[in-house]
């Protein structure tokens, strides 16, 4: 059993001597020390000197939701007694995963009624990188192998995850990416079409894949994979434009459409998945988080009927799967999350109450003097710091004005997240009008206080 009864110093310091962080400066961190949650309920979380925070970013945008849900610990507790592990490799399976495979059917979006299961997103967007591969090798096209993505993506940390991402600080550290994936640009308008009109630069996004295909020659494209919305990327939301040129390539050529649902499934957006609110037929859908709103890890590939039956029928042995494929805890566990969802109607008040609300509260920050744009969907939002205003003029130094503002969200009681100088919000679906207000006069003090840093 974990020591309760340690201090903030002494978790400090064995954090330090023994704990390697993910996506983190060692040396910053250890010149300071972390800060130590040990606690949730509902939106809030404590840290080990009693410090109550509201968490504005859902854990890692996936504690849909929220925290202390006794149901989800129950069904945990309960499949842990009656099987707490069992594989499905040798042509054995179990009640939990097969349920939990039958209801995604039920919920993901047209013909997706078949799911691979994985233990996170990123092992996800491996198995997307393969089965796109074998599906098109049993079709006799093998020549077909690249994935077109987009600069600035996340699609996880693994060598195919990483590669699939558009982050070049990623690709820079262990020679990425991996052969055959090629990026497109990004239909980021605030930073990178601003002096365009914002439908032109989305369609002109678009056409990117479309003139992609053609040099690539489309024999040797296999497939095109995007987060409906990018999220680690700074929460872009595309110009209405964007999604219906892709639909229009996507369906005018022999390629797969992959969509990312790991943030944006499971309500994010105000509807199960990015792919109903942007009116998307995926022909694979990975997923993650939300799924088990971030209790136990599990993840999937969702594919349709079309690719299912070419693995199933031509496809003889797939050589591929996890330790963890379909873990029975994490499927029940899943499965009562997803009984959650449904039975509290969380989807539908997030897409006709609190979303909007939120929405309407987020955009009023967009009249703060550090704001550049304040945007957002259903319930995750972005604000984009700005030296200038009038000119919308970045800062001397990336990134240094954004981590103050986490910094100062932090010391007011408030998880946001900083991309760059863009802060992030992604809370958890449950959190309620009073809850919303509460977030962004707190947001709202962070920023004053970010500003009071900057004009010293
Ligand atoms: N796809 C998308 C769209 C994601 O956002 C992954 C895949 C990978 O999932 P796993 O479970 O392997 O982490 C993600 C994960 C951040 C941050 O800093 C975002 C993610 C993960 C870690 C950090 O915003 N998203």
């Amino acid at each position: 059993m974990v020591d309760s009864k340690r201090s903030t110093d002494e978790w400090q310091s064995l954090d330090r001597d023994h704990f390697l962080h993910p996506f983190t400066n060692y040396k910053e961190l250890n010149a300071k020390g972390s800060r130590i949650i040990n606690r949730a309920e509902g939106v809030y979380l404590w840290d080990t000197d009693g410090r109550q925070y509201l968490d504005g970013m859902s854990g890692l945008w996936c504690v849909n939701v929220g925290y202390g849900r006794e149901e989800l610990a129950e069904a945990a507790h309960r499949q842990m007694r009656e099987l707490p592990y069992y594989n499905a490799f040798f042509q054995t399976a179990h009640p939990p995963a097969i349920d939990l495979a039958q209801r995604l059917g039920e919920l993901a979006p047209g013909d997706l009624n078949q799911v691979f299961f994985t233990g996170s997103g990123s092992e996800a967007n491996d198995t997307v990188v393969r089965t796109v591969r074998h599906y098109w090798s049993c079709l006799g096209q093998t020549d077909k192998k690249i994935i077109i993505s987009r600069q600035n993506a996340y699609h996880g940390s693994t060598m195919a995850g990483a590669s699939l991402g558009g982050m070049q600080f990623m690709h820079e550290q262990g020679g990425l990416p991996i052969p055959d994936i090629t990026h497109i640009g990004q239909p980021y308008w605030f930073k990178e079409g601003r002096d365009e009109d914002p439908g032109e630069f989305g369609l002109r996004m678009a056409q990117e894949l479309e003139e992609t295909i053609n040099k690539l020659g489309e024999h040797r494209v296999a497939a095109f994979i995007a987060e409906p919305i990018q999220g680690a990327g700074g929460v872009v939301i595309p110009p209405d434009t964007y999604w219906p040129e892709i639909k229009r390539i996507c369906s005018h050529y022999q390629i797969l459409l992959v969509v990312d649902e790991v943030i944006c499934g499971f309500g994010r957006t105000g509807k199960w998945f990015g792919s109903n609110t942007y009116d998307l037929q995926p022909d694979l859908m990975p997923i993650a988080k939300g799924m088990s709103s971030g209790y136990l890890p599990i993840g999937g590939v969702m594919v349709s009927d079309r690719i299912a039956r070419v693995l199933t029928e031509e496809g003889g042995e797939f050589a591929h799967g996890f330790t963890y494929s379909g873990h029975p805890v994490c499927c029940a566990v899943a499965s009562a999350n997803i009984d959650i969802i449904k039975r509290e109607n969380i989807v539908e008040t997030v897409a006709s109450e609190t979303g909007p609300y939120l929405q309407k509260r987020w955009r009023e920050l967009g009249d703060h003097p550090l704001v550049g744009e304040a945007r957002g969907i259903g319930f995750l939002g972005a604000l984009e710091l700005v030296a200038d205003k009038k000119t919308m003029g970045t800062f001397d130094k990336p990134g240094e004005t954004g981590l103050n503002c986490r910094e100062n969200a932090f010391n007011n009681g408030l998880v946001m997240r900083a991309v760059g100088d863009t802060m992030i919000i992604a809370p958890p679906l449950v959190l309620g009008k009073s809850g919303i207000d509460e977030l962004v006069t707190k947001a709202r003090k962070s920023l004053d206080d970010t500003l009071a840093m900057t004009s010293t």
